[in-house]
């Protein structure tokens, strides 16, 4: 079970570190990470994640069971959705998922999803503004991220946040791992950022522009390029 055992701490580099540390525990598998703060949050490809005292939501959950096909390239889609689901079983704002990891709210990011693999097992590390005071962000980022709190006017309960969280992720995991991952994708195309616009991909060197027009059963973006011929992404990043 997703959360069966959750650790807290004031203070970590990054939950994902913690969680890797732990991988060994006959438990692992679904042990959950919290912290209150971040010294060294991360994004994917080495970028960092802003991660203010008591603000956010900065949670890893460890995942160490046997998947079959391509279930875990859909971990990521799982755990997006998941918190978008939360969210609205909270009564808050719409979210919407940018592919591959981030949540959109009102058009800005307030959360991120950071998938790591180590051997055979996973760590889902999920990032959400819950209570940030959009004032506070970092100049980078200002303009481009928000909050819950921000858009909701709402303050956000961390614990009530992550209870619905795990169980909404188990389901997903059950989902995806019992062979219907094409439920979880058409739930996120349906609160889909990025699907039905035109966009630029970058994958490390290559470039990419088309119509973004559906995702492959992994959980790729299919891009429809100006030529009209579809274009298969696996990873990436929209510009
Ligand atoms: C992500 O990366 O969006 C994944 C973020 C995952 C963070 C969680 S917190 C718990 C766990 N432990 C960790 O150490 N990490 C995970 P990426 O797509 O690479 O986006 C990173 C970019 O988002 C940065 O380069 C900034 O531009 C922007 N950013 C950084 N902090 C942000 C924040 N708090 N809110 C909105 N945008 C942010």
């Amino acid at each position: 079970m997703i959360g069966h055992t959750v650790l807290r701490y004031e203070e970590v580099s990054s939950t994902n570190d913690r969680a890797k540390e732990l991988l060994e525990r006959p438990d692992a598998d679904g042990l959950a990470v919290l912290a209150l703060r971040q010294t060294k949050g991360r994004g994917r490809l080495g970028r960092s994640w802003f991660s203010p005292d008591d603000k956010g939501l900065y949670l890893s959950i460890i995942i160490k069971r046997s998947f079959s096909g391509n279930t875990p390239m859909l971990l990521c889609p799982a755990a997006s959705l998941a918190a978008a689901l939360a969210v609205e079983k909270m009564s808050g704002p719409d979210v919407y998922i940018k592919w591959p990891n981030d949540l959109i709210v009102n058009g800005k990011k307030a959360g991120g999803i950071l998938i790591e693999q180590i051997g055979g097992a996973y760590i889902a590390g999920i990032g959400i503004n819950l209570n940030t005071d959009p004032s506070g962000f970092p100049e980078d980022i200002k303009g481009k991220a928000t909050s819950l709190m921000a858009e909701s006017g709402t303050i956000w309960d961390r614990n009530v946040f992550t209870r619905e969280y795990f169980a909404l992720f188990e389901q997903l995991l059950s989902k995806i791992s019992g062979g219907a991952g094409g439920d979880v994708l058409e739930k996120i195309k349906a609160r889909s950022f990025t699907i039905g616009k035109i966009v630029d991909v970058r994958d490390g060197c290559r470039s990419f522009h088309g119509e973004a027009v559906g995702f492959e059963g992994d959980g790729s973006l299919l891009l429809k390029a100006p030529d009209g011929k579809i274009l298969n992404i696996r990873s990436g990043e929209i510009k």
